[in-house]
């Protein structure tokens, strides 16, 4: 990490200041200027999910990368979890080999449009070795291939307002978002090859996103549509994806 341990104090210090009991309300009020609010903060008494999200958007200046490993780190038999969609349209998909896949993009973009896998295969992909941890303490290290999202972002043109991607998955119940600090972030892709195969059926075939800075719940699989949007709280219980809604974190930075 490049930033000196004496910043990461300085700001950790600060915002606890700040939060201190008097200064709760100024504190909020900063952290909401400035982007710094999650948005499955408890309120005030959210603050440790703020401190959490301002922090690393305070030292790391969303551009520190994942850790990437080498190929003899790759895991031999990686975890799968969960089920693949349990829709019909999803076995038609399969079976169809994905010809009729779309993903679609809409919201706050100037050029609203679905995207085929065939599409996506086109443009200049990269593929990365890193980890993926489940929020229930298992982990495995795969190769990733796929286009960055920040790609397929300009191909749109995002619209300034954007603040957050929120995508969604064919699986029932699977939905998510990012900032924009992710969503551009070089590691993000939007993937659909994994250890140098196509992306298999249990890992989200034929498109998952992979964020690698976040916990493994954040790599949504089975995508099929992206909408940008400046306000989460349009979204199911408004607490910017479903994991918050089972108590689990909106960002999950590791
Ligand atoms: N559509 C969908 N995406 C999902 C899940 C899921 O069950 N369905 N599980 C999530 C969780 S909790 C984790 S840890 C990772 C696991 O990825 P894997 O199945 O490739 O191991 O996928 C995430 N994305
Ligand atoms: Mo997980």
């Amino acid at each position: 990490m490049s930033t000196p341990p004496s910043r990461r104090k300085l700001i950790t210090a600060g915002l606890s200041t700040l939060a201190g009991a008097s200064g709760l309300a100024v504190a909020a009020r900063i952290a909401h200027h400035y982007g710094l609010i999650p948005p499955d903060h408890g309120g005030l008494y959210g603050i440790g999910e703020t401190l959490t999200y301002a922090g690393q958007r305070l030292l790391m200046s969303g551009r520190s990368m994942a850790r990437e490993f080498n190929r003899s780190d790759i895991s031999k038999a990686p975890v799968v979890n969960g089920r693949p969609p349990e829709v019909e349209a999803y076995e038609r998909q399969l079976t169809a080999g994905f010809t009729d896949w779309r993903l679609s993009i809409d919201g706050m973009v100037g050029r609203p449009r679905d995207f085929s896998i065939a599409d996506l295969r086109q443009y200049p992909a990269r593929t990365q070795i890193t980890h993926l941890a489940c929020e229930e303490g298992w982990s495995f290290i795969a190769e990733w291939t796929g286009v960055p999202l920040a790609h397929v972002l300009n191909l749109v043109g995002v619209l300034p307002q954007a603040k957050y991607v929120v995508y969604f998955s064919m699986d029932p119940g699977w939905w998510d978002s990012i900032d924009m600090s992710d969503a551009l972030h070089p590691q993000t892709l939007l993937t659909y090859g994994m250890n140098g195969q196509e992306l298999p059926k249990g890992h989200g075939a034929p498109l998952r996103l992979r964020v690698p800075r976040q916990l493994g719940y954040k790599s949504v699989k089975y995508i099929t549509r992206l909408t940008l949007t400046d306000d989460l709280k349009r979204f199911g219980k408004g607490l910017g994806s479903a994991p918050p809604e089972f108590g689990y974190s909106w960002y999950a930075g590791i």
